[in-house]
């Protein structure tokens, strides 16, 4: 039989059939995947096959089927094990706010370049729009141009009118879709209307802080009565210490992916060199100055262990 994890919680997995049955699963034997020293060999959005006897309640997952991405977290940026956070993410969806709390377009894209690490699609919404004044709303086209520019879909919603989320419930829909954000940018009560029986806690100081840096979550995924599923929890820190190769930070940028065979040389670390693609895009505004900012910024590992890990 096979099914989707819906639920882990390291020893004990929820699956879910494919009549929409969830049926609790142990694992048949010790699993290892290739590649990966992992603390836990399955997570939510894993697809796997099991195996249950007719008289019995428990079921035994004896196979995972390959995975299209996965998320991971380590303890710290150099441990050599990692945790699985979740895996066939189809969508990663960046819950933003111009105001309360304030956007940072610093961690927007530190966001964006680790979902093209891990080769997960990533859209941003602007929630709170209901909120937002003439000023606010300036600043909101200024970002939308940026990073539609840059090739990612943007989004505006209120959780609290309902405005556009019909729009949103459709992009979502049939696809694992991750929800993240800094704290108060409305994740929980976005889902919650998206998902009304879910009922989730809104308004709830992350209770991140309380437990402490390398507790170990497990997330849970929740079934969407028009298709899909929403990944509940993961804020940036649960997107994990993605060790970047400087060489390859740039890739991670689709705009600047989209010039740098231009530049001189190909080894161009689009800082100092003459003939450079890159910047000459940045001095002719093809590339918005504030995501060269960040480039740079990520390149000098200025992000780690900063604001970054400050969100949920
Ligand atoms: N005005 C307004 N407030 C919102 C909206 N969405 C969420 N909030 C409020 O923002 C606060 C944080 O929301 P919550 O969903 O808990 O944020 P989370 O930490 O991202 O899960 C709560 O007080 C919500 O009532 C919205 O669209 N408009
Ligand atoms: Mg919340
Ligand atoms: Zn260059």
């Amino acid at each position: 039989m096979k099914g989707v994890v819906i639920k882990s919680t390291g020893s004990w997995f929820t699956v879910l059939d494919e009549n929409g049955r969830q049926i609790n699963c142990k694992l048949k034997g010790r699993f290892r995947i290739k590649g990966i020293k992992t603390t836990n060999p399955i997570a939510v959005g894993d697809k796997v096959e099991f195996d249950i006897a007719e008289d019995e309640k428990i079921g035994l997952i004896t196979k995972i089927l390959p995975r299209h991405n996965h998320i991971i977290r380590k303890s710290t940026k150099l441990s050599k094990v990692s945790h699985i956070i979740a895996a066939n993410i189809d969508l990663a969806l960046l819950i933003v706010t111009i105001k309360e709390p304030e956007i940072s377009p610093g961690l927007i894209d530190r966001f964006l370049v680790t979902a093209e690490a891990y080769h997960i699609t990533s859209a941003i919404v602007f929630n709170k729009i209901d909120i937002y004044g003439d000023v606010d709303f300036d600043k909101l086209q200024k970002y939308e141009a940026i990073y539609r520019a840059a090739g990612y879909q943007t989004f505006r919603v209120s959780a609290l009118t309902g405005e556009n989320i019909d729009m949103l419930k459709e992009v979502i829909r049939d696809k694992i879709c991750l929800f993240s954000g800094a704290s108060g940018t409305g994740k929980s009560a976005l889902i919650n209307v998206i998902e009304p029986g879910l009922k989730l806690k809104v308004g709830d100081i992350s209770t991140y802080h309380l437990k402490g840096r390398h507790t170990t979550t497990f997330p849970e995924m929740h079934k969407l009565t028009g298709g899909g599923f929403i990944i509940d929890t993961p804020g940036i820190r649960e997107f994990g210490l993605v060790e970047f190769r400087k060489e390859e930070i740039a890739e991670r940028f689709p705009e600047m992916r989209a010039f740098m065979h231009d530049c001189q040389f190909n080894n161009c670390t689009h800082i100092h060199e003459p003939r450079c693609a890159v910047k000459a895009a940045v001095e002719n505004g093809k590339i918005a100055a504030s995501r060269y900012e960040s480039y740079l910024r990520i390149y000098n590992d200025d992000y780690l262990d900063k604001e970054l890990w400050e969100w949920e």
